[in-house]
């Protein structure tokens, strides 16, 4: 049990900015979420197919372990500024369409080992889709296999063993 809140965070990127490619994208992205605490793990860059929306280009993405003393609205406050200040444009845009950079918040635990169960306008946790994508449970199975969906109760690793077995 730490004193601080832990936050998976999910990472991905399918168009050039001024940052540069893709893989600069997720680069420049961590760089900017490091002051919101002590990011203790960065997953490798998982080069995916686009899911939902197809007709755009394919995605890197990535998984990151956040320690943090925000709480889960002002994080994702956060996080939202970090993709605007990254150019992301939300008016006009495809839902689920290209993105500079998209950051979710995919679990939050606090310092007493409580995971979040949320649901207000902005925010949901656990993120409602996480344990059907394959890009969001590869990066994160790298950095944090045991950790628990409070609602299924089940680890990152089974729910990508669920995953697997389903197609
Ligand atoms: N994000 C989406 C929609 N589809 N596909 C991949 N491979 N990676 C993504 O990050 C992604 C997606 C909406 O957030
Ligand atoms: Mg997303
Ligand atoms: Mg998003």
């Amino acid at each position: 049990m730490g004193v601080k809140a832990v936050a998976a965070i999910a990472l991905g990127s399918n168009l050039e900015s001024s940052f540069g490619d893709r893989e600069a994208n997720l680069e420049e992205a961590v760089r900017l979420i490091r002051p919101l605490g002590e990011v203790t793990a960065v997953s490798s860059f998982y080069d995916t197919e686009p899911v939902g929306f197809l007709d755009q280009p394919r995605f890197l993405n990535a998984a990151l372990l956040l320690e943090t003393e925000l709480e889960p609205v002002t994080l994702l406050r956060e996080l939202l500024v970090v993709e605007r200040a990254m150019g992301r444009e939300r008016v006009g845009a495809v839902a689920k369409g290209p993105r500079v950079i998209d950051l979710d918040l995919l679990l939050y635990v606090d310092a007493e080992g409580h995971a979040a169960v949320m649901e207000t306008e902005d925010l949901v946790l656990p993120h409602p889709e996480m344990q059907a994508r394959r890009f969001v449970l590869d990066p994160l199975g790298e950095i944090a296999p045991e950790m628990v969906h409070p609602v299924s109760g089940l680890t990152v690793r089974e729910m990508l063993d669920s995953l697997r077995s389903d197609s």
